[in-house]
């Protein structure tokens, strides 16, 4: 337990990457300050960053306070906290696969992204919307279906006995738990699952056409993210007025033209 409650920098106005650090401090009732609600929020972070004392210093937004450290990089942020409050599993193995997962989340949400800003995240989406049409038609007709399909293929791949305690050689006493109970680590629940969760509905926000036309492909996923929501401190956050709806100066933004 920290000393001080952690401190969240993060821009002001969007869910956007803080978001994911949010869910996990949320879900494990962590308490924090979250900076991106301050008066001058976006004036602040930036002279934080910029102070010359800082022995870590990051590279972008969000990064996180502690008594201790200052971590940048959101995969690394929830990887501390995961430790930390049960949000990962205890084992090497299992810490590992959660962060790759979260990784994987990433690059996903990187794309997202680079969708209306393809060209630059320096010039407007006015500046770059040719090369939007074209991105986006790749995302949405290659990209989305082949993380949705990783995601599915990880959702249905039965539990080990005991996890953490893997015996290759004992296939027989494999089960596959019900669907419903699966989480992406197996059976313990994990920032994985709610990074998933916050991602999935972005790409709702931003590209309703498309993902209703996947959702027949995307059964498990879409299983996870409902019961990630009705968990009760989730809920309570989504409903709260700490939390931000997705808008056009996020990642997730939705421009009807790059739906298809
Ligand atoms: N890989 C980093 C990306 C951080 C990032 O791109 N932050 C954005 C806001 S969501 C930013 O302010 N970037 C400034 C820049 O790239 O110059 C993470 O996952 O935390």
């Amino acid at each position: 337990v920290p000393k001080q409650p952690y401190e969240l920098y993060y821009w002001s106005g969007i869910p956007g990457r803080g978001e994911f650090v949010r869910l996990a401090l949320e879900d494990a009732a962590i308490s924090y300050i979250d900076h991106a609600r301050d008066k001058d929020a976006d004036e602040k972070l930036m002279r934080f960053m910029r102070k010359p004392d800082l022995d870590h210093p990051p590279f972008a937004p969000p990064f996180l306070r502690t008594d201790q450290s200052l971590i940048g990089q959101t995969a690394t942020i929830l990887f501390y906290l995961g430790a930390r409050y049960g949000l990962a599993p205890k084992d090497e193995e299992g810490r590992l696969w959660v962060h790759q997962l979260q990784l994987t989340i990433a690059d996903l949400v990187a794309e997202a992204h680079d969708v209306h800003h393809p060209i630059s995240a320096g010039l407007y989406y006015k500046d770059q919307k040719e090369e939007a049409l074209k991105r986006a038609k790749a995302f949405r007709e290659e990209r989305i279906p082949k993380f949705l399909a990783y995601f599915e293929r990880v959702l249905e791949e039965p539990l080990e006995p005991e996890e953490g305690h893997k015996k290759r050689s004992d296939k027989g006493k494999r089960r596959v738990l019900p669907k419903k109970n699966r989480w992406l680590a197996g059976q313990a629940f994990s920032y994985a699952d709610l990074s998933l969760f916050h991602t999935l509905a972005g790409l709702h926000y931003a590209f309703p056409t498309t993902m209703a036309k996947l959702a027949p492909q995307s059964l498990r996923v879409k299983n996870l993210s409902m019961r990630v929501a009705a968990r009760p401190r989730i809920k309570a956050y989504l409903s709260s007025a700490r939390h931000l709806a997705f808008n056009e100066d996020g990642i997730f933004r939705h421009y009807a033209e790059l739906d298809g």
